[in-house]
């Protein structure tokens, strides 16, 4: 018969079997003509028996993508770019510009003095600070700073632009944003800000001022959008709690001590579509392997060591970032004995959960490592 069509057979009751015969082939054709098809011939392959991600593990050197980062101070323009970034671009995800599964990353890069355009997507977004001094982002006319290793939230739907003042440095920041999942739902819209700029209207990090203290609550906060209001998550208080509650736990097999970073009016996930979380690795932690459904983008925000993903060992520095795609054994490791190692993550799980989609599982069960490749 001929191999011109797709048949993904297999020999496995309740599975599609069904062979290639010439009375089908025509049958087919003529159900093509029709802008319709056969479902036993593509059965199986829409229907796997686990996800199959068609994402790449993968790392990116800061190493060797700073450089040409960088680079991009003298080509371009924030003007003329809209934003200046260099996107991470999955090998098996370069259809939909995903750093891995349904999640876009680039890492961002501004002069003292520039500013991008205000703009609002239906896209959710955030920002990890890798260097520099003096960046800011202005978000639905909270003006809030950003040091070194904060975590900053930019809420579907909210106006958002980004600077770094005249006396800062240049700055390198990861953004993260759900762009291919809104895409692949046919729900992006996109505007740029009337006048190009907002008003501030509150004072400076108001929105840590207000929701950043730890068990503590505005009196008579009233928060019902569906994403945190704290907005900037500081590196100082998350490593500070990160080390007290290391010495309170044994943390996970998985993952070593892990904080997820939350909206502090409800306890829920920083965005509806996307989580993010801080874990400690302690000085010559080696986690068990295991796998979930939802796709995780990491990045190493202290210390070094090494992260065995579907098999690979990658090696990771500070500032390296690195992918699990949905469904994939992962373990990681510190690589010092003497020093903690952090990892900053964010992930597609808010998503999987809301949906009734998550599942995890262990890798065996006699606390065993994955074997390499
Ligand atoms: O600043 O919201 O890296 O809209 C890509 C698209 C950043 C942003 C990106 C965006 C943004």
């Amino acid at each position: 018969m001929t191999a011109r069509r797709e048949n993904h057979r297999e020999n496995v009751a309740g599975r599609a079997n069904v062979e290639d015969t010439a009375e089908l082939h025509a049958y087919y054709d003529e159900l093509e003509r029709l802008q319709a098809a056969p479902l036993w011939t593509v059965a199986n392959k829409i229907e796997p028996w686990q996800p199959q991600s068609a994402s790449v593990p993968m790392l990116w050197r800061y190493r060797d993508l700073r450089d040409h980062v960088l680079r991009s101070l003298d080509l371009v323009t924030p003007e003329k770019a809209g934003r200046r970034v260099i996107y991470l671009d999955n090998p098996g995800r370069r259809d939909v510009a995903a750093a891995v599964g349904w999640l876009y990353s680039g890492l961002q890069v501004m002069r003292p003095g520039e500013s991008a355009s205000a703009h609002a997507h239906s896209a959710s977004a955030l920002r990890f600070i890798m260097e520099g001094s003096g960046a800011y982002t202005v978000v639905d006319g909270h003006r809030i700073t950003l040091g070194r290793n904060d975590f900053v939230l930019t809420p579907n739907g909210t106006w958002h632009e980004h600077g770094v003042d005249a006396s800062g440095t240049d700055c390198i920041w990861q953004d993260g944003l759900d762009i291919p999942l809104v895409n692949a739902l046919e729900a992006n819209f996109y505007a740029v800000h009337p006048d190009l700029k907002q008003a501030v209207g509150h004072p400076v990090d108001d929105v840590t001022k207000s929701w950043g203290h730890p068990g503590l609550l505005p009196d008579g906060a009233d928060w019902s959008k569906p994403y945190s209001p704290l907005l900037k998550y500081e590196w100082a208080p998350t490593y500070e709690a990160l080390t007290r509650y290391a010495a309170a736990t044994d943390g996970s097999p998985f993952d070593g001590v892990l904080l997820n970073y939350v909206n502090p009016s409800n306890g829920g996930p920083v965005m509806a579509t996307i989580g993010a979380a801080m874990q400690m690795l302690r000085p010559g932690e080696r986690t068990r392997a295991h796998r979930h459904t939802g796709s995780v983008l990491y990045q190493a925000a202290k210390g070094s060591g090494y992260s065995i993903i579907g098999g690979r060992r990658f090696d990771w520095q500070e500032r390296d970032i690195f992918c699990v795609p949905s469904w994939t054994w992962h373990e990681h490791a510190n690589a010092s004995d003497a020093e903690d190692a952090c990892l900053f993550s964010f992930n597609d799980l808010p998503v999987m959960r809301a949906l009734g989609l998550y599942r995890e599982e262990a890798f065996g069960d006699n606390g065993g490592h994955q074997p390499q490749s």
